[in-house]
C-alpha cells in the first residue's frame, strides 16, 4: 500500500478515530416502475466518519449487503487517516475492495460501480469533516457557487394506492396514480407543494403509447414544464424508432429508452432529441464506448456511484470536452444525500437540467432537524447552512430507522419479486415493449 504523505499542516490536525456504518430502512411508497414495484421498506447506509477531536463527518450511500460488505472492508483502514487525505482514502478503499494495490489504474471498460460507490460514501463524510475543520460550506471546498440555488425537477410515478402486504404505517398521502388524471393531480400536488420547473415520468410501466398519452396531458396542464420521460430501458429500439416522431416538441430530452449503450448508439443514429442516460453510462471507464458511439448527450451524473462529489464534477469537465449536458440522478434518499447532490449542483457551471430527486416521496429523515432542514423554494434548494454538509445526525431518529432495517427483513432491493405479490406471473425481463 502507498504511504499517503503529509501535507503542511496536517500533523496539527486531528486523524480519524472511528469509522461506523449503520444500515437503516425507510418508508417508501409503492412506486412502479420497469422492473417491479418498490417494497415498503428503502434501503440506505449511513456513514461516520469521526475525528480524534470529536467531529462527525456524515455520508449516506446505499443499503444493500454488497455495498455493506465493501464499506465494512474498507472502514477500519481509515483509522489515523488525516480527513483532508483523500488520496490516502482512495488508496485504502482501492485495496479494501478489490485487494490490488492502487498505483492509479486505468478505469475499467466494464465499469466499477461498486468499487467507486465505497469510495463515494466516505468521500462526503472526509469533505464534510474538511468543511467543519475550515469553517467553510462544503461547495465552497469544491471551488465555490456558482449559482445560489439547485434547481430539481417534479419526479413523477404511476403508482398503487397501497403496498401489497400491510406494513404497519398509514398508506402515503399521495394516492394511487394509474391513469393521466391521476399522474396530472399527483403533478399538480407536488408542483404545489415544492415548485418545481420541469417534470419527468417514470415509464416502462404500461404500454408506451399509453404512457405518452400522460405526458401529452401533463403538457397540456403544464404548457410550460419541460418533460422528461424514463422507462430504464423498457424499450425496444425498434420500439424507440416508431414512437420517436411523437417526442417532437414534447420532450427536452429522452431517458434510457433501451437498455444498454450499443441500443442507446443505434437510437442516436435516428433520434431528434437529446438521450440522457443514468444506466448505460454509469462509470468513467464507459465513457470512451458513449463517445465513440455518439450515444448519450446527457450524463445524469450521481455522487453515489460516480465516486464522489470531485469525482462528479471531474464528469461535469468531460461533458465540457465531449458536449454531453449534465444532470443529476436519483434513487430513494434522505437529506444526507440531498445535501450533497445540492452542494455539488451549487459548483457545476454545465449543470444545464434540473436534477432529479426521490425526496418527496419519502417522510422520514435522519438529520436533526428533519426534512425542514430543507426548504425547497420554486423547485430549487440552497445548501443547508453551517460548515461542511450544514447537516447533523439526529441519533434517536438513526437508531429508529436502524431498527426498521432489522425488523424489516429486506436485505436487498428486489422491486421484481414485490410485484410478484401482486402479479404471480410478473418478470422482469427487458424490453418489455
Ligand atoms: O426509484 O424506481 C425507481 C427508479 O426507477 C430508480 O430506481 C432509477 O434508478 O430513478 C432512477 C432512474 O432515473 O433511472
Ligand atoms: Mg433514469
Amino acid at each position: 500500500m502507498q504511504e499517503s504523505v503529509s501535507t503542511a499542516g496536517a500533523s496539527r490536525r486531528p486523524r480519524i478515530s472511528d469509522v461506523r456504518v449503520t444500515p437503516i430502512a425507510f418508508r417508501d411508497p409503492p412506486l412502479l416502475n420497469v422492473v417491479g414495484v418498490h417494497e415498503p421498506w428503502a434501503l440506505r447506509s449511513i456513514i461516520e466518519v469521526e475525528t480524534e477531536d470529536g467531529r462527525i463527518g456524515l455520508g449516506e450511500s446505499y443499503g444493500d449487503l454488497e455495498t455493506l460488505a465493501n464499506l465494512a472492508a474498507a472502514q477500519t483502514r481509515l483509522v489515523g487517516l488525516d480527513p483532508y487525505d483523500t488520496n490516502g482514502l482512495l488508496s485504502r478503499v482501492y485495496e479494501s475492495v478489490t485487494g490490488i494495490e492502487f498505483t492509479g489504474q486505468k478505469f475499467p471498460s466494464a465499469g466499477d460501480k461498486a468499487l467507486a460507490s465505497a469510495f463515494g460514501a466516505f468521500e462526503v463524510a472526509f469533505l464534510d469533516l474538511q468543511g467543519q475543520i475550515a469553517g467553510l460550506p462544503l461547495y465552497q471546498l469544491l471551488g465555490g457557487a456558482v449559482r445560489e440555488r439547485v434547481a430539481y425537477s417534479a419526479y413523477l410515478f404511476y403508482k398503487f394506492g397501497r403496498h401489497k402486504d400491510d406494513p404497519g404505517y398509514p398508506a402515503d398521502e399521495w394516492g394511487e396514480a394509474l391513469d393521466h388524471p391521476q399522474i396530472v393531480e399527483q403533478t399538480r400536488k407536488m408542483i404545489d407543494a415544492y415548485g418545481f420547473g420541469s417534470i419527468k415520468l417514470k415509464a416502462g410501466v404500461f404500454e408506451p403509447d399509453f404512457e405518452i398519452e400522460s405526458l401529452r396531458a401533463l403538457r397540456r396542464a403544464f404548457p410550460n414544464h419541460p418533460l422528461r420521460i424514463d422507462p430504464n430501458g423498457g424499450w425496444s429500439v425498434d420500439t424507440t424508432r416508431r414512437l420517436m416522431p411523437q417526442f417532437d416538441g414534447l420532450l427536452e430530452y429522452l431517458e434510457d429508452p433501451v437498455n444498454s449503450l450499443d441500443e442507446m448508439g443505434e437510437v442516436a443514429s435516428f433520434s431528434t432529441l437529446p438521450l440522457a442516460t443514468n444506466m448505460v453510462t454509469v462509470a468513467f471507464g464507459h465513457i470512451p464506448k458513449t463517445v465513440r458511439l455518439g450515444a448519450v448527450q446527457v450524463i445524469l451524473s450521481d455522487h453515489h456511484y460516480w465516486g464522489g462529489l470531485r469525482a462528479t464534477q471531474a464528469l461535469a469537465h468531460y461533458g465540457r470536452v465531449f458536449d454531453m449536458g449534465i444532470s443529476m440522478h436519483s434513487n430513494s434518499h434522505l437529506g444526507i444525500s440531498l445535501a450533497a447532490m445540492t452542494h455539488v449542483g451549487m459548483t457545476i457551471p454545465n449543470l444545464a437540467y434540473a436534477c432529479d430527486t426521490h425526496y418527496p416521496w419519502q417522510v422520514e429523515e435522519v438529520v436533526v432537524g428533519g426534512r425542514d432542514v430543507f426548504k425547497f423554494e420554486a423547485g430549487s434548494l440552497a445548501p443547508p447552512p453551517g460548515p461542511g454538509l450544514g447537516v447533523r445526525l439526529d441519533r434517536s431518529a438513526l437508531a429508529a430507522l436502524h431498527r426498521q432495517y432489522l425488523d424489516c427483513g429486506i436485505r436487498k432491493r428486489d422491486d421484481a419479486k414485490e410485484m410478484r405479490k401482486y402479479k404471480p406471473d410478473w418478470s422482469s425481463v427487458r424490453p418489455r415493449f
